[in-house]
């Protein structure tokens, strides 16, 4: 059992967390997803023996790049505001569709 941080761009509201974590749940070795709207973190529990790839692969598929946590750089990265467009067009907002 172990754990994976992530740092997912583009989530603005409860259906885009609702989007990573179907992303994520199905994938080999994957117990437990929680999802942080507010900083946009990610952390994945199980048996990821295979690490973020799959993970990542899965997110960027969702509509939803993301990147390994690197502890120091989060908060700053994540203080742009997030764009008020969710589910109101193609572009901008959040990967909601
Ligand atoms: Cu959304």
């Amino acid at each position: 059992m172990n754990t994976i941080d992530l740092q997912v761009e583009g989530m603005s509201c409860g259906a885009c967390v609702k989007h990573v974590t179907q992303a994520l749940q199905p994938l080999p070795g994957v117990s437990g997803v929680e999802v942080d709207l507010q900083s946009g973190r990610v952390k994945v529990s199980g048996e990821l023996a295979q690490g973020s790839a799959p993970l990542l692969m899965a997110l960027t598929g969702a509509g939803y790049p993301a990147k390994l946590t690197t502890d120091a750089s989060t908060s700053a990265a994540t203080s742009q505001p997030k764009a008020a467009g969710c589910h109101g067009g193609s572009s901008g907002g959040c990967g909601c569709r």
